[in-house]
């Protein structure tokens, strides 16, 4: 039923091996093969263009598509609400292309989007240069008429004519077919807003008031060494990111300059900050660990009150416990809730009224403790044109 996934290289549904497989790619192509024009857009008065997302109107052109067209909630409450610093700062990333950055124009209206950005990614031993496709966003008033497909048709081409033939991409729905499944987690840091905004239920037998204290955190951090990442920290970090990943079996491969752009927030930049990241700095100057947050808000649709929510969405993190005790679990657990006890009250004192994670990564060790209740949502992970076995928890999102 799938009428156009079942036409891409994806593994189908009814396909599933019994046994395990040898993973690499399904299709094998040559640039020289690949059409050098766009693929036809049959749809009058569409029009391909591609964005220039440097320029700052047309980032906002893009801000302003999503902001009134992008994911919501099954109950269209809210709706993901991307700011121009984290469009910037997830598509402006090294090795960014501007060709990657493909829009549709009926006119000077821009009515659809589709990216990619470059991203080398792991898939347990073998390392593959590929694309993250994100941000398909089609305006309300043209679903349904098939261009989702010719959006995915033109990136990949796009994507392709550079020699990257795999790509890895998430989304809410089943489609053939996830590679991993995550859920999201949540935990309040101001229940009461997020109670009135009706993101956040009272329990039948609690009463808000109990469930404000319940989720309320302390004033200060009590990791000793713990603060904010500063440039000198990169290589350090790098190292030990490096190291804590290699204990999963899909995970970015991240350049001395990735780390810098996806986790060191600059002062002096331009605009509101995007991302918050923390390390421990031990004896002599050692980096012991570190963790890292976004800021992605969410429109509130309908509310008098309130008109966004500001989220937290973990990021990565490592501690060297991992490395130096790799058994011990009990250790791994105790370590990773002091890190996030402390950074739900970094979250707290920017003014973050939620602070979200996905269940992957070591993430489970915490969840429960740190107070995270599981969302509804679910998370599917996706690779294009690799099969592959089932996956223990996707990497990290934007
Ligand atoms: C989706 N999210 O199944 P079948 S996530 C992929 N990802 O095809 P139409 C999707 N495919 O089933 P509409 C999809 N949603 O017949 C739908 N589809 O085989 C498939 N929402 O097309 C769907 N953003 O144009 C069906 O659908 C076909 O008008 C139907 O548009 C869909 O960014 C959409 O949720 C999602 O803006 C654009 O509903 C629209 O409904 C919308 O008739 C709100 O399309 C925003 C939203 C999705 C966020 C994301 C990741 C996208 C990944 C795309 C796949 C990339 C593949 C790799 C390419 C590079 C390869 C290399 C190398
Ligand atoms: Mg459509």
């Amino acid at each position: 039923s799938y009428k156009f996934w079942s036409t891409q290289p994806v593994p189908q549904f009814g396909e599933e091996e019994p046994k395990l497989i040898e993973e690499g790619p399904l299709k094998v192509q040559k640039i020289e093969d690949i059409p050098t024009e766009p693929i036809p857009l049959a749809l009058e008065p569409f029009r391909w263009v591609t964005m220039d997302l440097s320029n700052d109107s047309e980032l906002e052109e893009v801000e302003k598509l999503l902001y009134g067209h992008y994911v919501e909630d099954d109950e269209a409450m809210f709706r993901f609400k991307y700011s121009k610093e984290l469009l910037r700062w997830s598509l402006l990333s090294p090795g960014w292309k501007k060709e990657w950055h493909v829009g549709i124009r009926s006119g000077n209206t821009l009515c659809a989007f589709i990216s990619a950005i470059p991203t080398e990614m792991r898939v347990r031993d073998k390392i593959i240069p590929s694309s993250e496709v994100n941000f398909l966003c089609i305006h309300k008033k043209l679903r349904g008429k098939r261009l989702a497909p010719v959006l995915i048709k033109e990136i990949t081409r796009r994507v392709n004519l550079t020699g990257v033939w795999q790509a890895i991409y998430t989304g809410g729905i089943v489609l053939p077919r996830p590679v991993s499944t995550c859920r999201y987690y949540h935990r309040a840091l101001n229940w009461m807003k997020l109670y009135e905004v009706g993101f956040s239920p009272c329990p039948p037998n609690s009463k808000p008031a109990f469930q404000a204290r319940k989720y309320t955190v302390p004033d200060k951090t009590s990791t000793p060494g713990l603060r904010e990442m500063e440039a000198k920290d990169l290589e350090q970090v790098q190292d030990l990111l490096e190291q804590y990943l290699k204990r999963f079996e899909l995970t970015p491969m991240w350049s001395r300059e990735e780390v810098e752009h996806w986790l060191l927030h600059k002062k002096d930049g331009p605009g509101e900050q995007v991302v918050w990241s923390y390390v421990v700095e031990g004896a002599e100057g050692k980096i012991t660990d570190f963790f890292s947050f976004y800021c992605l808000e969410s429109s509130v649709i309908h509310s008098s009150k309130y008109s966004s929510i500001k989220a937290a969405y973990l990021f990565y993190y490592a501690t060297e416990v991992a490395l130096s005790a790799p058994n011990d679990r009990l250790a791994l657990k105790k370590r990773l809730n002091e890190l996030m006890a402390d950074a739900l009250i970094l979250a707290k004192k920017h003014d973050f009224d939620v602070f979200n994670a996905l269940s992957l990564m070591d993430n489970s060790l915490f969840l429960e403790q740190q107070k995270f209740g599981p969302g509804d949502g679910q998370l599917h992970y996706y690779l294009f044109n690799y099969k592959a076995n089932p996956i223990h928890g996707g990497v990290n999102k934007r």
